[in-house]
């Protein structure tokens, strides 16, 4: 080893041990939020349009006060970091070890809920929807059938431990995978066990069904299924 390759590997193990070399998963779509100064954006139904499977009060607090909360907590937390004001959030997400500690931690949780929740709102439709012959083939490939995935996708979410998320994501070499995620993470993030696109999500925070359901997640959960949209899946494959 000669004193150049020397330094780069001390120097890429001293990155490694800063958690620079940490990366993400990389979005090459178009960016769900945009960037810096971020707004709530509006919901592409009323507040009632999901009744009976969720509710009109759950759906506003949800929007108008967790969701707002995230927005407001981001931005402020992003006031004087300049150079991440340019910055979609998805790549922000991706190289959370980027951001300054002091702010890191706030950026991964508003800006995750942020995130999360934009992703949430497009998901779900007021109409009932049946999964299009080609998702369903492309879905039974990876997870034998449908009926099968439904059962492994409900199982993670209904037994995430605590507020989180379950997804199925598209890893970078094509394959399929469900996982949760606590809190505001998401698969974008290098915390993940799981790195890739997020395709599908449900939020399984007590906050998104706790008024109607109380402790029956799975109850929320089989009701939600009925609200998937399953075209905006399919987009978000390619
Ligand atoms: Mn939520």
């Amino acid at each position: 080893m000669n004193r150049r390759t020397f330094l780069l590997s001390v120097g890429a193990l001293a990155l490694s041990r800063l958690g620079w070399a940490r990366q993400g998963y990389r979005w090459e779509s178009d960016s769900l939020t945009g960037t810096y100064p971020y707004k709530l954006p509006d919901l592409p139904y009323s507040y009632n349009a999901l009744e009976p499977a969720i509710d009109a009060q759950t759906m506003n607090v949800h929007h108008q006060g967790h969701h707002a909360t995230y927005v407001n907590t981001l931005n402020k937390a992003l006031e004087s970091l300049t150079a991440f004001q340019t910055v979609p959030l998805e790549e922000l997400l991706s190289s959370l070890e980027k951001v300054p500690s002091a702010q890191r931690m706030t950026v991964r949780n508003h800006g995750g809920g942020h995130w999360n929740h934009t992703f949430w709102w497009q998901i779900l439709t007021p109409k009932k929807q049946e999964p299009s012959m080609s998702l369903q083939k492309r879905i039974a490939s990876e997870f034998e059938s449908w009926g099968a995935f439904r059962g492994q996708f409900l199982d993670v979410a209904a037994k995430h431990f605590g507020s989180g998320w379950a997804w199925l994501v598209l890893t970078p070499t094509g394959k399929l995978r469900i996982l949760s995620t606590p809190n505001q993470d998401n698969p974008l993030m290098p915390y993940a066990e799981i790195q890739g696109k997020p395709v599908l999500g449900i939020d399984v925070w007590e906050h998104a069904y706790y008024l109607r359901y109380q402790n029956r997640r799975l109850e929320y959960l089989t009701a939600v299924w009925e609200h998937l949209n399953w075209a905006q899946v399919e987009a978000l494959l390619g």
